[in-house]
């Protein structure tokens, strides 16, 4: 396989791993994945359920609840037409400040961190056989970064180029706690998740299973979807 970037992976320092691709492995503390993990709980219980969207006819294997603004393959709506028709929850002003958090622990400009206002998430759980195909985030009419957290097992992330979804890429473990922020030239890069690592998830992070089965994954993305009304 191609490795297209060499890079280190130490906890709490950011390591880019492209132009605008800036990777922090255990940004989050194990407190604030717990805290997180009881949000996402809240998130699942509605009005909107989570679901596994369909792609041209076939169900992903990753279920996704969404905040702010309904993704829908492949377009955003206030209301979730394609599950119950209910409007989705607000989008939480905390997550408003975390993101900012993340752009400035990640580098960019303070004019960009301050101006940044994600108005959408998608929240996505991932059992141990779930995986993401490549695909880039063209949905949004802005092309601020998208800011992506982990929480769970780990995952094979796979970050790929901004011109097909072929060699070259680059494929990094996400870890839970683990900020990762594509923007600038990354912005539209291809990516997806390869494989989740079962039994990874640390005691603590909020989730786990009582019953032999793994954790699995959480991954949430804001993004700022440049839509209005
Ligand atoms: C995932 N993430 O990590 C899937 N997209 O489970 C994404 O598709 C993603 O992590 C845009 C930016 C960051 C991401
Ligand atoms: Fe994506």
């Amino acid at each position: 396989m191609t490795e297209l970037f060499e890079f280190p992976s130490e906890p709490g320092h950011p390591s880019a791993v492209a132009d605008g691709a800036v990777h922090v492995p255990g940004w989050l503390t194990l407190e604030q994945q717990a805290w997180i993990v009881g949000q996402f709980r809240t998130w699942t219980a509605g009005p909107v359920p989570i679901r596994a969207a369909k792609v041209r006819g076939h169900e992903m294997s990753v279920r996704t609840v969404c905040l702010g603004w309904h993704w829908q393959p492949y377009r955003y709506t206030r209301e979730a037409t394609d599950v119950n028709g209910q409007r989705v929850l607000a989008f939480p002003d905390w997550m408003v400040r975390l993101g900012r958090r993340a752009l400035r622990d990640t580098g960019f400009p303070e004019d960009q961190v301050a101006a940044y206002t994600p108005d959408t998430a998608l929240a996505n759980f991932y059992d141990e056989k779930a995986k993401m195909g490549m695909h880039q985030d063209r949905d949004e009419r802005s092309l601020a970064p998208i800011v992506s957290l982990s929480i769970g097992d780990a995952c094979t992330f796979r970050f790929g180029n901004t011109e097909s979804r072929n060699r070259p890429y680059a494929d990094l473990r996400l870890g839970s706690g683990d900020l990762f922020v594509f923007g600038g030239a990354s912005r539209l890069a291809y990516h997806g998740v390869t494989r989740v690592h079962p039994f990874t998830a640390p005691s603590g992070c909020g989730l786990g299973s009582a019953d032999g089965t793994s954790a699995g994954r959480i991954n949430i993305t804001m993004r700022m979807t440049g839509l209005e009304g």
